[in-house]
C-alpha cells in the first residue's frame, strides 16, 4: 500500500494523504487500538486492493469497527424510552428503625448513593422534553443490604387497576400503528377511545390534563410510589406507605402554549436544565416522604388502598419526611448509565415489601423480563450501573456476556465442599410479610374499586381557578384532536359525571351539543370530599426564584450598571441570569465593558427563561424593532405570564409588542424607583395569574 503523504501545517498538526488533520506524535498511552488491543496505524482508509481498488475482506480493523457500531443500539424501553438520569445520594433525618429495618433508613450520618431517572413516558428515546405526559421518576438506592428500586412518577395515581389492560393502554396511548403518529401525544383518538372505555381512567386524566404533565424542569417535579408499600421492622411489624418525593425548590409548571414552544426551542429542554444545574453546584434536592398508617386506618377510609387509581389525602394521613435525596453528579456517559439503568419494584431490600395491588404485582414481573429483552442478558446486573455496591455472591452461573470468573468447585447449595461458600442467612436474609390476605382463584375486580368519579371530583375541587381553567382547555386541545366525535362525547359524559361544571365548560369550548348520558358509574360519586389544598401547584408554590434563570435581552451600548445591580440581586436570590444579544459574540455595554452573550435573539426566545428583562440601548433598539423574533420575544413572555421588566429604551419594542406596563401585573420600569425590586417580587410569583384573563380568556 502507498504510504500516505504528510506534511505539516501552521498549527502543529499534519495533513494525511486524505486531508484529515492530526497531531504529529502519538504516544504509546494514546495509541488507538482495536477491542483486542492491536495497535492501529490508519483510521481513516480502509484495506484496499490499490489505492482505486476494491476493499479487502481481510480488513479486519474495518470489520471489527463496522460491526461494533452496527450494534451499537440497543431496544429503546417500550415506555419511558426518553430519560435523564444523575448519581447522588441520600440521607435519612433519622433512624427510622422503628418503621423498617432497612439499613439506609436507619443511620443519618450514613450517606446511600443512588442514581435516579427522570423520563416521560409515551414518546421514543429521541422525542422531545416537554409534551403533555407523565413523568416517570425512578430511583436506585444503592444499600449495604442490596439495591432498592423506587420506580414512581410524578402523578399518584395511575390509569388502570390491573396490570393486565397496560399493553392496551400503551398501545393507545403510542403512535398509531397504520400511520406512526402522532409520536409523543395523547391527543389522538386511539388514546381517547381505550380511556373513555375505561372509567378508572377518569381520575388520572384529571392529573393527566392538569399543569402536573407539562413541569417547568424536572427539577421541579414531585414523585409518587403510587402503590401502597409496606414497611417492615426488625420485629415483623408491618406499617402501610405511600411514598412521595416533593422537590427542595418548590413543584412548577409550563404554560401549554410555553411548553409546545420549548419543544421546537430546544427539544432537550430538560435534560440540559438537569445537565446544567448540577454542572454549576445547583444540585437538585427532594425530601422523601411516606405517609404511614396501620390496618386499622386502612380499613377506616372508603376506598381500597390497593387500588392504584387513589390517593390518600394528606388531611387524612399527612406526610412523615423520612430523609433527602441530592443529585450532585452527572452521568460520565449516557449510554452507559442513563440507557442500561435496569429499574425494576421487585429490587427490594429487607425492611420494605409489596401489597397485593394488582397493577403492582404484574409490574413484578415485567421489569425483569424487558431488562432481558433489552439488555440482552440475565446478566444486566453486572453492568457497572447496575451492580449493587455491596457484596453479591450465589451460584447463579454463565450466560451471555457473564464478567464474574469464579473459582473452584462448587456451583450449588447445599454442599460441604466449601464450608466458606455462601449460605442462607434467616436473620439478615429477606423475609416476606406473611399477608394473610387470599381468597379462591379468580379474574375478578373487588367492589372496593368500583369508585371511579369522587376522587376526580376532589382533585377539580382542589384546584385554583387558573389551574382549571388549564384543565379545561387541555381536555379541549385533546379532544379537538380526536376525529371520531362518538369518543368526544363520551369523554364528556365522564367529565359530567365528575362535574357538571367541567364537562359543560369543555363541550362548549368544542363548540358541542351533545354529551354521553347512558355512563352509569358503578358507585354514585361521593360529594361531600373537602377539596384538598395540596393537590394544587399553585396554591403551594413557595415564593422564590431559586433554580430559575432569568434572561436579558440587551444590544451593544446596554446600561452596564443595571446589568451588575440585576446580577448581584439574582445571585443573591439564588438565580441565574442569561444574556442575549441580537449576534453572537462580546456586546459592549456603555463603559465599553465587554460581554459574551449566552445566546442569539433568534436562539433563546422567552420560553426558555422564568422572567424577562428587556434592557436595549437607545442606539440599540432600533435593530431589535426590525426582529420578529425580538418582538414575540416579549409578546410570549408576556402571554406566558412572565415577570417583564424593561428600561425606558424599550419603550418602543413594547409598543409594537402591544405590552403595556402595568406593575400590578408584573410589567414593570426597571428604570422607575424602585423597579428592580419590584421586578424579583413579581417573577416570585412565577406566574402573573391575573394576566392570564387578558391573553387566555376562560373558557
Ligand atoms: Fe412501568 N414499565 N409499568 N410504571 N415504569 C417500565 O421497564 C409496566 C407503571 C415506570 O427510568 C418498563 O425498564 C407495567 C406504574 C417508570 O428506566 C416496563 C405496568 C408506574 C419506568 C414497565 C407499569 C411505572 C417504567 C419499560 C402496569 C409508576 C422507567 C422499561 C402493570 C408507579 C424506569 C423498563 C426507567 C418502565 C412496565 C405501570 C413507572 C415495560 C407492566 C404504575 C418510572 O417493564
Amino acid at each position: 500500500m502507498a504510504k500516505a503523504k504528510t506534511n505539516k501545517t501552521a498549527n502543529g498538526v499534519k495533513k494525511s494523504g486524505g486531508g484529515e488533520l492530526h497531531q504529529t506524535t502519538t504516544s504509546d498511552a494514546q495509541t488507538l487500538t482495536t477491542n483486542q488491543g492491536t495497535p492501529i496505524a490508519d483510521n481513516q482508509n480502509s484495506l484496499k486492493s490499490g489505492a482505486r481498488g476494491p476493499t479487502l475482506m481481510e480488513d479486519f480493523i474495518l470489520r471489527e469497527k463496522i460491526t461494533h457500531f452496527d450494534h451499537e443500539r440497543i431496544p429503546e424501553r417500550i415506555v419511558h424510552a426518553r430519560g435523564s438520569a444523575a448519581h447522588g445520594y441520600f440521607e435519612p433525618f433519622k433512624n427510622w428503625s422503628k418503621l423498617s429495618k432497612a439499613a439506609f433508613l436507619s443511620n443519618p450520618k450514613k450517606r446511600t448513593k443512588v442514581f435516579a431517572r427522570f423520563s416521560t413516558v409515551a414518546g421514543g428515546a429521541g422525542s422531545v422534553d416537554t409534551p403533555r405526559d407523565v413523568r416517570g421518576f425512578a430511583v436506585k438506592f444503592y444499600t449495604d443490604d442490596g439495591n432498592f428500586d423506587l420506580v414512581g412518577n410524578n402523578i399518584p395515581v395511575f390509569f388502570i387497576q390491573d396490570a393486565i389492560k397496560f399493553p392496551d393502554l400503551i398501545h393507545s396511548v403510542k403512535m398509531e400503528p397504520d400511520r406512526g403518529f402522532p409520536q409523543a401525544a395523547s391527543a389522538h383518538d386511539t388514546f381517547w377511545d381505550f380511556v373513555s372505555l375505561t372509567p378508572e381512567s377518569t381520575h388520572m386524566l384529571m392529573w393527566a390534563m392538569s399543569d402536573r404533565a407539562i413541569p417547568r424542569s424536572l427539577r421541579h417535579i414531585e414523585g409518587f410510589g403510587i402503590h401502597t408499600f409496606r414497611l417492615v421492622n426488625a420485629d415483623g411489624e408491618s406499617t402501610f406507605v405511600k411514598f412521595h418525593w416533593r422537590p427542595s425548590i418548590g413543584a412548577a409548571s409550563q404554560v401549554w402554549d410555553e411548553a409546545v414552544k420549548t419543544a421546537g426551542a430546544d427539544p432537550d429542554y430538560h435534560r440540559r436544565d438537569l445537565w446544567e444545574s448540577i454542572d454549576k453546584g445547583d444540585f437538585p434536592e427532594w425530601t422523601l416522604s411516606v405517609q404511614a398508617f396501620d390496618q386499622k386506618t386502612a380499613d377506616a377510609l372508603d376506598f381500597d388502598i390497593l387500588d392504584p387509581t387513589k390517593i390518600i389525602p394528606e388531611e387524612v394521613v399527612p406526610l412523615t419526611p423520612l430523609g433527602r435525596m441530592v443529585l450532585d453528579r452527572n452521568p460520565t456517559n449516557f449510554f452507559a448509565e442513563t440507557e442500561q439503568v435496569a429499574f425494576h419494584p421487585g429490587h427490594l431490600v429487607p425492611g420494605i415489601d409489596f401489597t397485593a395491588d394488582p397493577l403492582l404485582q404484574g409490574r413484578l414481573h415485567s421489569y425483569l423480563d424487558t431488562q432481558l429483552s433489552r439488555l440482552g442478558s440475565a446478566n444486566f446486573h453486572e453492568i457497572p450501573i447496575n451492580r449493587p455496591v455491596c457484596p453479591m455472591r450465589n451460584f447463579q452461573r454463565d450466560g451471555h456476556m457473564r464478567m464474574q470468573v469464579p473459582e473452584g468447585r462448587v456451583n450449588y447449595e447445599p454442599n460441604s465442599l466449601d464450608p466458606a461458600s455462601p449460605r442462607e442467612n434467616p436473620v439478615r436474609g429477606f423475609a416476606s410479610f406473611p399477608d394473610p390476605d387470599a381468597g379462591p382463584k379468580t379474574r375478578q375486580r373487588p367492589e372496593s374499586f368500583a369508585d371511579h368519579y369522587s376522587q376526580a371530583r376532589q382533585f377539580w375541587r382542589s384546584m385554583t381557578p387558573p389551574e382549571q381553567g388549564h384543565i379545561v382547555s387541555a381536555f379541549t386541545f385533546e379532544l379537538s384532536k380526536v376525529v371520531t366525535v362518538a369518543i368526544r362525547t363520551r369523554v364528556l359524559g365522564h367529565l359530567d359525571l365528575v362535574e357538571p361544571e367541567l364537562g359543560e365548560r369543555v363541550a362548549a369550548a368544542l363548540n358541542m351539543t351533545g354529551m354521553a348520558d347512558d355512563i352509569t358509574p358503578a358507585v354514585e360519586p361521593r360529594d361531600d370530599l373537602p377539596p384538598s389544598p395540596p393537590l394544587s401547584l399553585v396554591a403551594k408554590a413557595p415564593a422564590t426564584i431559586k433554580g430559575r434563570t432569568v434572561g436579558v435581552m440587551v444590544t451593544a451600548g446596554f446600561d452596564s450598571r443595571l446589568l451588575a445591580s440585576l446580577t448581584a440581586a439574582l445571585k443573591r436570590e439564588g438565580a441565574a441570569l442569561k444574556l442575549i444579544a441580537p449576534k453572537i459574540g462580546p456586546v459592549k455595554d456603555d463603559k465599553g465593558g465587554k460581554h459574551e452573550p449566552d445566546m442569539i435573539v433568534d436562539g433563546g426566545p422567552s420560553v426558555l427563561f422564568d422572567a424577562c428583562v428587556v434592557m436595549p440601548s437607545e442606539e440599540g433598539v432600533g435593530d431589535l424593532l426590525e426582529m420578529a423574533s425580538a418582538i414575540n420575544w416579549i409578546r410570549d413572555a408576556y402571554g406566558h405570564l412572565k415577570a417583564l421588566t424593561y428600561v425606558d429604551a424599550a419603550a418602543p419594542l413594547l409598543a409594537k409588542a402591544a405590552v403595556e406596563p402595568d406593575v400590578a401585573l408584573g410589567v414593570i420600569d426597571l428604570d422607575g424607583k424602585k423597579g428592580l425590586d419590584d421586578f424579583i417580587a413579581a417573577a416570585k410569583k412565577h406566574r402573573l395569574w391575573d394576566r392570564e384573563k387578558l391573553v387566555r380568556p376562560p373558557v
